[in-house]
């Protein structure tokens, strides 16, 4: 079931939207699809049936980096390895899985037969995550939709230099290969996150934080009932400079998939996970706030928001810190965030004058009212008026600090 936040936004919508979200708010999501047209998918934090602009060729032009297989360690190698160093059953690192911290599907729940379908918005870094040069091998942010051969969108980050963003397809195979003739789970490809500007965006998280985030849904859907069904792999990354869904990746191959669901199975169990490779007793290393905010499964025409009815949490290792958690759809994890001040109009951690012109543009405001904005209420009590003026006047000028938590 959606939350009510749904329904804040509605005065703000189209007629179609409106009926999305009406059927979305009483948890008729098949219905709320289905009234999305062909070419839009629906973003369910507005509940709006974008429109779906396929990007890839533009995307290549962009500079999508075809070295991912010596650049970055395969994910089903160094799962599989690493699990044997730790000891664990062969059958239970069967991929796709995750080795990590963050929220795990239980067993026996979030049937994915016919469709999986993850909406998160992982917390991103451009510049990477850590703050110092200790030690850092990998970290991945990722998740799995809980289809057998799904694609994982991943946040890549290592020691040194920026943040990346990959693509994980675990249908690769010598039937149906994946661009560049992979035959195998691999690396599709792997782009910095500063090439992807209108896919990134600030908000304040539910811990109070400053995020940069990328908004993506990750799904696997049964496109016939042939013998084996044709299955598609789609990455959308949502588009914040259109308002559209930006079309990133597909796959199309045939395949029995195995039900993840299943107590006996051990595929795709890992929701929204933080994924290192550290080994018992070396340091960890310092990195800035990671994460996921708002995370919803769409399986088999249901939506779950992924509460612990139906996922686990797993707590990362210390001397990371959960900084937020909103069980088990949301969390921060790290040493290192960067705190909301009151004034930000728009979440990006300093308070200039494009905040000032958000400010004006609400001043007058109540709440309900179209121009009233949250976010410049910083006392919060409905009203966008001189308390406010005299808190943002005082504040102009600041930049949060990044602290040490
Ligand atoms: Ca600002
Ligand atoms: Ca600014
Ligand atoms: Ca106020």
């Amino acid at each position: 079931m959606l939350s009510n936040r749904l329904i804040i936004i509605i005065g703000y919508m189209s007629i179609q939207a409106l009926i999305v979200a009406f059927f979305l708010q009483i948890g008729d999501v098949a219905t709320a699809r289905e009234v999305c047209q062909s070419g839009t998918l629906l973003e369910p934090y507005s509940g709006v049936c974008a429109p779906i602009n396929d990007v890839r060729i533009k995307l290549r032009g962009g500079g999508i980096q075809n070295l991912p297989n010596q650049l970055v360690p395969n994910l089903m190698q160094l799962r599989t390895q690493y699990a044997k160093r730790l000891g664990i059953e062969d059958e239970q690192i069967q991929a796709p899985g995750g080795i990590g911290a963050g929220t795990q599907y239980l067993r026996g729940s979030l049937q994915a037969l016919e469709r999986g379908e993850l909406h998160t918005k992982m917390f991103v870094h451009p510049t990477g995550i850590q703050p110092n040069n200790l030690e850092l091998d990998w970290l991945f942010t990722t998740a799995t939709n809980r289809v057998e051969q799904c694609v994982e969108v991943v946040g890549i980050y290592s020691r040194d230099g920026p943040g990346s963003l990959g693509v994980f397809d675990w249908s690769c195979s010598a039937g149906y290969p994946c661009e560049g003739e992979k035959t195998g789970p691999e690396w599709i490809w792997t782009i910095d996150f500063s090439e992807l500007p209108c896919n990134m965006v600030y908000i304040k998280d539910q811990g109070g934080h400053i995020q940069k985030i990328v908004h993506y849904a990750n799904l696997s859907a049964k496109m016939d009932n042939g013998e084996p069904p044709l299955w598609e792999n789609v990455i959308y990354l949502w588009n914040y400079c259109e308002q559209s869904w930006d079309y990133v990746y597909g796959h199309s191959y045939r395949r029995h998939q195995i039900d993840c669901s299943q107590y006996d199975n051990y595929c795709a169990w890992w929701g929204p996970i933080l994924e290192t490779f550290i080994d018992a007793g070396d340091p960890y290393p310092e990195i800035r706030e990671v994460g996921f905010e708002d995370s919803l499964l769409y399986h088999d025409g249901q939506w779950s928001w992924l509460t612990p009815e139906e996922t686990a949490f797993v707590n990362p290792n210390s001397p990371w810190q959960l900084f937020h958690f909103d069980p088990n759809r949301g969390y921060g994890a790290g040493n290192y965030a960067i705190e909301a001040i009151d004034g930000d109009c728009n979440n990006d951690g300093d308070i200039d004058g494009s905040d000032l012109a958000l400010f004006v543009a609400a001043y007058g405001s109540a709440a309900g009212e179209p121009n009233y904005n949250p976010d410049a209420d910083f006392n919060g009590d409905g009203f966008i008026d001189y308390n406010d003026l005299s808190v943002f006047a005082s504040a102009f000028g600041q930049i949060s600090l990044q602290t040490r938590l």
